[in-house]
């Protein structure tokens, strides 16, 4: 027996997915951040989660700054960042603590957040990073006879105090507690210590577990071989490894899997480049080459964090060295992605592309050069619209660019008004020649006779804000779900999500069934039940007009929740007979009728008595 039914989709639009911008912070009582065993992979909320992450060291970036990194790092895809946290950066004296200004880490956390950047927070205490001491204050070495990193008592003890100041400041930004933080390094690389004191590292587990609570996920770093992960790695802490681009990648996550046979694979530190010395060239890192390990590394479906995505810069007299005695400069610009001043750099473009290969829509934005009171020529000479472009001008849908098909599309608006081309991959070429089928806008877009430039550019993980059910977001409607201003005259309209529930009763046997979903009235995008991402729909161009639904996503327990990314129009206006719906039906139509041009095709007779005109 098949569900069947008409679901009104009661809560209108959301939000334009073109105009949401940041998130406020989520229930705490949703959120988890878990590892699932059972499939080698980490779980957000339930989820599975992959998380692509660049190094970013708040104190080798000036506070005027960090906003200005985090958002190119956002822009080149990463759903991430990981930082260190320096003990001498903050207790420069004992007991003498510094957090704000320069040295606000609570801050810098949050200012991710509010970006929509996870974190992964290492805070040692030794944390090495080419940092002074590797981030240990020098006044530890008022006991010459100091064993660091050990179980000696007095390091001990100043460990325990420093991390009782930290940590507690630490706890409410976890993400289970609201925050960004979903994984926390104890230590760092530990195997590679002369000392190998498990007793130390069970201090530091029971530390942090004490101040950060039970459920915190705590992880460890070494170089991928197996001698450092016999000291680094310890029962209850998640054993990661690192290793850079010319490394052998199958034998790396090899030594990761000697730690933990089941889990996501993680390379905590994925070098893009290195570290300097005085007196030594420049290090660099070819980008092809760290851009096809990158590829390769994610092709597996690993966890990665870019060290560094931006290396920023030792003021002062926060170098570090290495033995035998080298100092290291004033620059950690580590031919980073993002050079040492933010800058751009090809290495940035290179590793973007790879990275959004793993994503489906990328919102491009720029402003309108010139005035267009009359409609002007918006073009891809070369089909550089990989695939489709739901295009608008300040809000108003002006329609869809769509890749060897329609390469042109009139626009109007003002000099100065927001450009923005929603561009959909639709699927990557899977044989022949033509496989390297990189996405996105690939070529230049011409308005009129001029080239667009300054495109912003923002990958929107849309299956990130499903699972969130778009809760807290604001910069428009300010999370207020009346609807917007939809200025739209033409037959487009914004790409939009559309939420709607039904309930399946409980008690009934059998139920709930396998069935089939469509969309009357609607015309293309993608569709959610419970989180779970159905696929795209496109009952304006077909023949495929339902989509299966298999009955484990449903549930009695519970309404079940619908959630519509629309892209062009939905049968959703003001007024009017559009019933704003989708339906369930008992049997699949993928054989629609077509007719040329695009437009809705004839559907056969069928159960759901719902006819097209
Ligand atoms: O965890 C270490 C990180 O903090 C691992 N690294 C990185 C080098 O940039 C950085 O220090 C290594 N450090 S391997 C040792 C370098 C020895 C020449």
């Amino acid at each position: 027996m098949d569900l069947r039914g008409v679901v009104r989709i009661l809560s209108l639009l959301l939000v334009p997915l073109l105009l949401a911008s940041a998130r406020g912070l989520s229930k705490a009582s949703q959120r988890t951040f878990k590892i699932d065993y059972s499939h080698n992979r980490f779980l957000k909320d339930g989820r599975p989660f992959r998380y692509i992450s660049g190094s970013i060291h708040y104190f080798r970036v000036p506070r005027f700054y960090w906003k200005d990194r985090l958002l190119k790092m956002k822009m080149a895809g990463l759903n991430a960042i990981q930082s260190y946290v320096p003990w001498n950066f903050h207790e420069p004296q004992p007991g003498q603590y510094q957090f704000s200004g320069e040295h606000d880490v609570e801050y810098f956390i949050k200012l991710a957040h509010e970006l929509g950047l996870l974190v992964i927070l290492r805070p040692g205490p030794y944390i090495c990073a080419e940092w002074d001491m590797g981030g240990l204050p020098a006044w530890l070495l008022l006991k010459e006879s100091i064993i660091l990193r050990s179980s000696d008592p007095d390091y001990l003890a100043a460990v325990d105090k420093w991390l009782g100041v930290l940590l507690p400041k630490m706890k409410p930004l976890l993400y289970q507690n609201g925050g960004p933080i979903i994984t926390v390094q104890v230590e760092n690389e530990y195997g590679s210590y002369f000392s190998c004191d498990y007793d130390h590292l069970r201090f530091l587990q029971k530390l942090f577990h004490y101040h950060l609570g039970n459920d915190v996920l705590l992880f460890t770093t070494d170089g991928a071989h197996e001698m450092f992960l016999k000291c680094g790695a310890l029962q209850g802490l998640y054993a990661t490894v690192d290793f850079g681009p010319g490394a052998n990648i199958t034998a790396a996550f090899e030594i990761q899997r000697k730690s933990e046979p089941r889990g996501p694979l993680v390379n905590s530190e994925f070098y893009t480049g290195w570290l300097d010395h005085w007196g030594q060239p420049h290090s660099t890192a070819k980008t092809e080459v760290v851009a096809s390990a990158l590829h390769e590394i994610l092709s597996r479906g690993a966890n990665v964090n870019l060290y560094m995505f931006i290396g920023g810069t030792n003021f002062a007299y926060w170098n570090g060295a290495n033995m035998p005695y080298q100092a290291q400069p004033t620059s950690y610009d580590y031919d980073a992605p993002l050079s040492e001043a933010g800058d751009l750099t090809e290495k940035y473009f290179a590793l973007r592309d790879v990275i959004r290969k793993y994503f489906g829509f990328v919102l491009y934005r720029t402003t309108l050069p010139q005035d267009c009171s009359d409609p002007t020529p918006l073009s891809s000479p070369l089909s550089g619209v990989h695939d489709r472009a739901y295009v608008a001008v300040d809000g108003v849908p002006q329609g869809v660019l769509e890749r060897s098909d329609v390469i042109t599309l009139n626009i109007t608006g003002k000099a100065g008004a927001t450009l923005d081309l929603l561009v959909e991959n639709m699927g990557r070429v899977n044989y022949g020649r033509y496989i390297n089928d990189f996405k996105g806008l690939i070529s230049n877009l011409t308005l009129g006779s001029n080239i667009l430039t300054d495109w912003m550019i923002f990958p929107l993980d849309t299956d990130n804000a499903v699972r969130k059910h778009l809760g807290g977001w604001d910069g428009y409607n300010n999370g207020r779900h009346d609807k917007p201003l939809d200025h739209s005259s033409s037959n487009y309209k914004l790409p939009a999500f559309y939420m709607g529930n039904f309930s399946i009763p409980s008690g009934i046997p059998d139920l709930p069934q396998d069935t089939f979903i469509q969309f009357p009235g609607w015309t293309k995008g993608q569709v959610w039940i419970n989180g779970f991402n159905l696929g795209r729909y496109w009952p304006a161009r077909g023949p495929q007009m339902t989509l299966f639904v298999p009955r484990h996503i449903l549930v009695t327990s519970a309404p079940n929740t619908i959630m519509v990314l629309e892209l062009e129009h939905a049968p959703c206006g003001d007024n009017g007979p559009e019933l704003c719906a989708v339906e369930f039906v008992d049997r699949p139509v993928i054989n629609a009728t077509l007719t040329s041009g695009h437009s809705p095709p004839h559907l056969p007779d069928q159960q759901s008595g719902m006819d097209y005109v």
